[in-house]
């Protein structure tokens, strides 16, 4: 019987690391507030912002810490960038342009 556990123990591990990703709250206006949504995102997905959120976001949180992300002007991950790893109450430069995002964790 423990080597069944230890046998699913394994398997969850596997399945956790091939679903790794995370959430970013994702804000309208500056300082979180607004209109917010927790976006939960797999590794190296390219995820569209849908309408309430396309070229309105102006502020975001990842929940916890590790993120490595990237904000993109145009659907499908293209156009110009706006990297973050962490809170930003504002985004310089990036305000209200992004369509997309893609994370790593
Ligand atoms: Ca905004």
């Amino acid at each position: 019987m423990l080597k069944l556990y230890a046998l699913v123990g394994v398997l969850a591990a596997c399945v956790g690391m091939a679903a790794a990703g995370g959430t970013v709250v994702f804000c309208t206006d500056e300082n979180m507030q607004g209109h917010c949504v927790d976006l939960d995102y797999n590794n190296n997905d390219c995820i569209n912002f849908g309408s309430g959120l396309n070229d309105l976001i102006s502020s975001l949180d990842p929940e916890g810490s590790g993120h490595s992300c990237t904000l993109y002007k145009d659907y499908d991950c293209k156009g110009d960038t706006f990297g973050f790893t962490k809170h930003h109450d504002t985004l310089p430069g990036f305000n209200d342009v992004a369509s997309s995002f893609r994370c790593t964790s």
